[in-house]
């Protein structure tokens, strides 16, 4: 599958690509309801002996890694032989999450995912692998060809303006902005040092079951939900030469990670860089038969 010359040069322009199509917009709701039934309401196994700072973390953060449902959707080809044609042959998936937004709930404030420090700004969580100057890019020489990561953002509701649609301001990802102290996404106290409005963006507006690729550095927000709930879930995959958490125990809003690994969803793990964890065991079932949970846990 793989991504065309003209959609490699979109991303390089725009720092995102897209929209894709991943399921039926019937199957991405039937899919919702049990994600929404089976699979949120019960902690993740992976940080069920942790608490995260922000309580959706715990919740809806990796469910790749304790439900084979999730992995189902997590490692679609359609999604990975995209992000491979972008990270290159061996791919790991590292980390998923998932947003759900409704009326008076706050918008996404615009940020770049960067390193993903989010809120305790200690240090960066992904850092790109030793003499690897392509994927690097984050300081000189700045290079964006080989993303230190790539988003995959699939929404399983509609999307427009009016029910939550993410915006994503093109060309961003071709510069690391510097940020100031504010209120930003997801309890963070920096926000952008320029300011950014949604009219500066695109609005992604797609139908249940498509998704986009993005560049960690391109500028995302998203637009207030009036309309209705959107639920959206970010898959987020890296280069095997990548490093993942390589200076903690514990990720960014606190989880401690030692039952943590990155799943490798597309070639081989040459680099050998990371924690490795097996992927939850899924069936030949269709995906709507898939289980949601490889093992009861208690919520
Ligand atoms: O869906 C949203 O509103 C936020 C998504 C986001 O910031 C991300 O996936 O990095």
């Amino acid at each position: 599958m793989g991504l065309s010359q003209q959609e490699l040069d979109a991303f390089e322009r725009d720092g995102w690509v897209g929209p894709f199509d991943l399921f039926e917009p019937a199957v991405a709701a039937r899919l919702l309801s049990r994600i929404r039934a089976e699979v949120i309401p019960v902690r993740c196994e992976i940080y069920a002996h942790t608490r995260g700072e922000l309580e959706f973390v715990d919740y809806k953060r990796d469910r790749h890694l304790d439900s084979p449902l999730a992995f189902r959707i997590a490692s679609a080809p359609e999604i990975v032989s995209r992000a491979s044609s972008l990270l290159g042959p061996d791919v790991l998936l590292w980390r998923s999450d998932a947003f759900e937004q409704g009326i008076g709930d706050p918008a996404t404030a615009p940020h770049q995912d960067g390193a993903f420090e989010a809120t305790r700004r200690t240090h960066p969580l992904i850092e790109a692998g030793e003499g690897q100057q392509a994927v690097a890019h984050q300081t000189d020489p700045f290079d964006v060809r080989i993303p230190l990561s790539i988003g995959a953002w699939i929404t399983l509701t509609p999307v427009t303006k009016k029910r939550g649609s993410l915006w994503v301001v093109p060309g961003t990802h071709k510069e690391l902005i510097t940020e100031v102290p504010g209120e930003g996404f997801a309890g963070m106290k920096t926000v952008p040092s320029r300011h950014f409005e949604p009219s500066d963006g695109h609005a992604i507006e797609i139908e249940a079951g498509q998704f986009i690729l993005f560049h960690n550095l391109v500028v995302h927000g998203s637009y207030p939900v009036e309309e209705g709930r959107r639920f959206a879930w970010t898959t987020r995959y890296v280069s095997t030469e990548t490093r993942i958490h390589p200076r903690s125990t514990i990720n960014a809003q606190g989880q401690d990670l030692s039952r943590w690994g990155a799943v490798l969803v597309s070639g081989q793990d040459r680099a050998r860089r990371n924690v490795m964890r097996a992927p939850p065991a899924i069936s030949n079932a269709s995906i709507l038969e898939e289980r949601a949970l490889a093992h009861a846990t208690a919520g």
